[in-house]
């Protein structure tokens, strides 16, 4: 399941874990509040529960990423670099961890706040919300990424520019 928590913002490796002492939970309410949607669905026989998930949401699209240096090769320091620059996309996404481990970083509102995906977890980004990703020590997630339409790959780093972002103000609106 995912453990949702209030970043520390302390400098260190982004692979730590960047808990507060003592722990602060952001609790499901919060997390529903910025629209984020989480499923747990375990690894053995998921395919049926993300085929209803991508059905009622209207999810045409996915593929699946392999976030490891065996797994990339080349790419593995850009991509891991371009991952954790905070970032929105133009589309909701959804992500399901088959395997392995991680960090995505969801922003709420000002401050910054991590949640640890684990395997049989499934979450939303809904379109306009800042976030960023890292791998944690374990340094291996492999992850079906779901897309509504045509995947919008593009990564808007976050600026003055995505500020004003209709798809950004649209979702600063949609969570008032
Ligand atoms: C994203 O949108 O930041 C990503 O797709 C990160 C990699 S998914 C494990
Ligand atoms: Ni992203």
């Amino acid at each position: 399941p995912m453990r949702a928590y209030y970043f520390d913002d302390l400098p260190g490796d982004q692979r730590a874990a960047h808990d507060c002492v003592p722990s602060r939970p952001v609790d499901a309410s919060a997390l529903a509040k910025m629209n984020v949607l989480s499923w747990h669905i375990p690894v053995e026989g998921y395919e049926s529960q993300v085929d209803a998930i991508a059905r009622e949401r209207g999810y045409k699209n996915r593929d699946t990423i392999n976030v490891s240096k065996a797994g990339m090769g080349d790419v593995y320091e850009a991509k891991i670099r371009g991952f954790f620059e905070e970032h929105m996309h133009e589309d909701e996404e959804i992500r399901y961890i088959l395997s392995g481990s991680g960090f995505f970083d969801k922003r709420l509102r000002t401050h910054g706040s991590a949640s640890r995906s684990r395997p049989a977890t499934c979450s939303s980004c809904p379109r306009g919300i800042y976030h960023r990703f890292t791998l944690d020590e374990t340094d291996a997630i492999k992850a079906l990424r779901l897309f509504q339409d045509e995947p919008k790959w593009v990564p808007h780093a976050r600026s003055q520019a995505t500020d004003v972002n209709v798809h950004r103000v649209g979702y600063l609106q949609a969570i008032g």
